[in-house]
């Protein structure tokens, strides 16, 4: 375990002078005035705006400046000075921008006027928002509605997702993908069968009484860093934190405070993992299988001792369901199994394990790299297993803690994104707004990208994203989108999915969160979830970048009465004028979370919804947390070990948030001014006489008779298993097989992808 470096991995913590010097550059990068900066201090404050890059709960007592580097970057991002106008596309065909890099397209400026893509010029091209709105109702009446897809991407507020899953629904589908198809979709199937909740059980409190922390398959320091404060807490109580990663990531090994003056000037690092455990990617069933076997060893050999169990026993009487089979389960697992799939000794398992069982409290912390593999669901729910054995579930200081990704991306569900309409509250919207909802199972994301290649789909609405970007298979991917006959983009900035656009396409440029969003003249607030279940209200401080642009709830609002018959039970009107209203009305549909809304929605630390798991009130079908047995630890039948292949896992850097590239450097990693690269440990290099620095390219080793490669990569020697290989989402997407999903969450496994390595001529 914890081996130390390779000539790239930096020494840096995370946090630290590198932190504020990445602030500062890009803030003078995206011209942002000092006193504009200024309002950086009110981000995730209980009077200020929520930020708009990840989901991390926002504490009741923030910091003074309760903002990180990740978070600073996504704001500067949408305050920037620059602008894009008609004026920048009538200089630029479509052809043109295509060869232009990611970053390049985002950072041109924010979008300010809507636009339709006219294919005489290969351009697109000013339009008046009411032609926009009337053009695009016309074109979706004429559809069927189970050939529209309505995608969202989990930023827009809680009032917008309500009112575009009503729209969606008024129209006639439950065609709501969103990006969670793609994140966390494991989870939200994994926990209901096993616990009873789709979220997760933990707040911020519980990380003051925690007594130990696992850490799977989540890179805090990049992508949720105002969690290292909790962390950094804890540890400074001696509380350990065990992380399982096959990459050593720099801020799960050390962090300084850019907040604490003192260890900004004597440079004192806190620790973060006490023990680091580099397994091989897609491992993590067996890492908990082993886990949860030198726990029951030990609870064997405590009874021959006569010394208490290791186990809750009590708990697990009352609470549980379904040990014995889990246990024979375990039992017949041999430990070299497991030492061969984790890619761990039994020995630093055990040594895990150990710390575990000397725990009263302990929290599981997970992100992409349980969720993104073909056992994705599985691997949530082996650890969920592992709590159980110890009653870490519903107890102070314990639970379950799924870091989500988009800072509203759990509360679009909460109030209706869904294209499961059991999920949704259908009898509920069909008595508040008297229309029949439909009830058949609409798309998710990866069938939203079938029914685009095989042409079943004729159009897609996207509420946010950049979704030609973020799924897999490009190759075909981007073939299929150009054949769609109508694409409507609700976007802040310029992206891929502009480009690579349906024959009728439009952009609808709206306000970010962080600008004021004045409707009548009366300035208007907007809420969201966090990942702890809490909701916040939040109000944009920036004056908007343009006066042209529109609020999202009055996109949505445009859309939809241009395109369903009116309904005198929804005065969409009345909800653009007063957000209040629309709070009012999600109340209404949902009253056991959101009674009270607009009176709650300033609450300090947010008002959290009822999460039954998290009071031992199990609402499965057992009536009890359920053990779930695994069907085995092979991770992956697409994966063919062994004759060269190796497994790639894509990761994000510091310089991204998702699909959009501020930089092309990656501070954490030793990454400078390239993106295309790919991690090698020294064993893999030698065995296939690469030079650090050589050129490759990656080829997917499947045998379904389609080419998928990406050429130009650089190979950096880096800590990373033998066989396992890392690269950067989303410029390694074109590798990924569209079929190679997570079993029953449908989520892109983009943590194994099976690839060989050729050399470049
Ligand atoms: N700065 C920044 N912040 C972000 C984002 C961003 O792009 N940039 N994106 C946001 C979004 S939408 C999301 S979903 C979250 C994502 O945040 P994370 O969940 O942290 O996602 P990733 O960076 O994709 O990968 C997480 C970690 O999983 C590890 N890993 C890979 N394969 C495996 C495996 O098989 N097992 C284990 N145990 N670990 C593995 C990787 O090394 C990496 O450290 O972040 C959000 N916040
Ligand atoms: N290989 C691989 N693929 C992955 C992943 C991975 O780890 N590996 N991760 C997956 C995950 S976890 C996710 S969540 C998806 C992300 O997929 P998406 O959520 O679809 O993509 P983003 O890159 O977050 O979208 C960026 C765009 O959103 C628009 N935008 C920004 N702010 C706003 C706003 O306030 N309103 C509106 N309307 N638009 C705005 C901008 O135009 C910007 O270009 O990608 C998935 N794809
Ligand atoms: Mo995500």
């Amino acid at each position: 375990m914890d081996k130390e470096g390779s000539s790239h991995e930096p020494r840096i913590p995370a946090g630290g002078w590198g932190s504020i010097k990445e602030v500062s550059t890009i803030l003078l990068e995206e011209k942002v005035p000092p006193q504009r900066a200024a309002i950086l201090l009110k981000q995730n404050k209980p009077d200020g705006y929520a930020c708009v890059s990840c989901a991390w709960a926002k504490p009741a007592h923030p910091h003074p400046a309760e903002f990180c580097e990740t978070g600073a970057k996504a704001t500067a991002w949408e305050i920037t000075s620059k602008r894009i106008g008609s004026g920048f596309f009538a200089k630029h065909t479509v052809t043109e921008l295509e060869g232009w890099h990611d970053h390049d397209l985002e950072d041109a400026g924010r979008l300010t006027v809507p636009l339709r893509y006219d294919a005489a010029s290969d351009k697109y091209v000013e339009i008046a928002w009411d032609q926009a709105f009337s053009e695009i109702g016309a074109h979706l009446r004429k559809l069927d509605p189970k050939s529209v897809v309505f995608y969202s991407s989990g930023r827009a507020s809680l009032e917008t997702s309500y009112m575009y899953q009503l729209f969606a629904r008024m129209y006639g589908n439950n065609n709501l993908p969103d990006s969670s198809n793609m994140c966390h979709e494991s989870t939200s199937v994994a926990l209901p069968k096993s616990i009873g909740v789709p979220i997760g059980t933990v707040v911020l409190d519980d990380f003051e009484k925690t007594d130990c922390i696992l850490f799977f398959g989540q890179n805090v320091g990049v992508n949720s860093p105002r969690m290292l404060h909790q962390l950094q807490e804890a540890r400074k109580r001696g509380v350990p934190i065990i992380t399982f990663n096959p990459l050593r990531e720099r801020g799960l090994v050390s962090f300084t405070n850019p907040q604490s003056p003192l260890e900004m000037l004597t440079g004192s690092e806190t620790r973060i993992s006490t023990q680091y455990h580099q397994l091989k990617a897609g491992g993590d069933t067996a890492a908990l299988m082993g886990l949860c076997k030198a726990v029951l060893e030990e609870e064997d050999a405590a009874r021959k001792r006569g010394d208490p169990p290791a186990l809750d026993t009590a708990f697990i009487e009352e609470h549980t369901h379904g040990l014995g089979a889990f246990k024979d389960k375990v039992q017949a697992t041999t430990w070299s199994d497991i030492e061969q799939e984790a890619g761990l000794d039994r020995a630093d398992i055990r040594d895990a394990a150990r710390v575990y069982m000397g725990a009263k409290a302990v929290i599981g912390v997970y992100g992409m790299g349980l969720t993104q593999h073909r056992n994705g669901v599985q691997n949530v729910q082996m650890l969920v297993n592992l709590l159980l054995l110890r009653g870490n579930i519903g107890k102070p200081g314990a639970g379950i803690c799924p870091v989500r990704g988009h800072s509203n991306v759990q509360g679009q569900r909460t109030v209706g994104i869904t294209e499961k309409p059991e999920l949704a509250p259908l009898d509920k919207l069909k008595e508040q707004y008297g229309f029949e909802p439909p009830r058949e199972k609409g798309l998710n994301t990866v069938e939203a990208c079938e029914g685009i290649q095989k042409g079943e789909v004729k159009a897609l609405v996207s509420l946010g994203g950049n979704l030609v970007r973020a799924v897999p298979d490009h190759g075909s991917m981007n073939a299929a989108w150009r054949a769609l006959p109508l694409s409507v983009q609700v976007s802040t900035k310029l992206n891929r999915s502009h480009l690579v656009h349906g024959k009728a396409a439009y952009i609808l440029p709206c306000l970010g969160r962080i600008e004021i969003d004045r409707q009548g003249g009366v300035e208007q607030a907007v809420s969201v979830e966090d990942s702890t279940g809490c909701m916040h209200g939040s109000k944009g401080m920036a004056e908007p970048a343009a006066a042209t642009l529109l609020s999202e709830p009055a996109i949505v609002a445009g859309l939809a009465k241009a395109t369903l018959e009116p309904n005198p039970k929804v005065d969409w009107d009345a909800w653009v004028a007063d957000y209040g209203k629309v709070r009012d009305a999600i109340a209404r549909t949902y009253p056991e979370i959101f009674h009270e809304f607009n009176q709650r929605m300033w609450t300090p630390g947010g008002f959290r919804k009822p999460v039954a798991a998290a009071k031992r009130e199990w609402k499965t079908p057992t009536g009890k947390a359920n053990f779930t047995v695994p069907d085995g630890l092979t991770v992956d039948p697409d994966l063919q070990d062994g004759s060269g292949t190796l497994r790639l896992f894509t990761v994000r850097s510091d310089g991204q948030f998702n699909t959009t590239i501020y930089s092309l450097d990656d501070r954490f990693r030793g990454v400078k001014g390239d993106r295309m690269v790919v991690f090698m440990s020294k064993a893999d290099m030698e065995a296939r006489g690469l030079r650090d620095g050589a050129k490759v390219s990656a080829v997917t080793a499947t045998d379904d008779g389609v080419e998928r490669r990406v050429d130009g990569l650089r190979v950096m020697e880096y800590p990373v298993p033998p066989g396992c290989i890392a690269g950067y989402y989303p410029e390694c997407n074109p590798l990924l097989p569209l079929w190679h999903y997570a079993k029953e969450s449908y989520v892109p496994a983009a943590k194994s992808i099976a690839v060989r390595i050729e050399a470049s001529a």
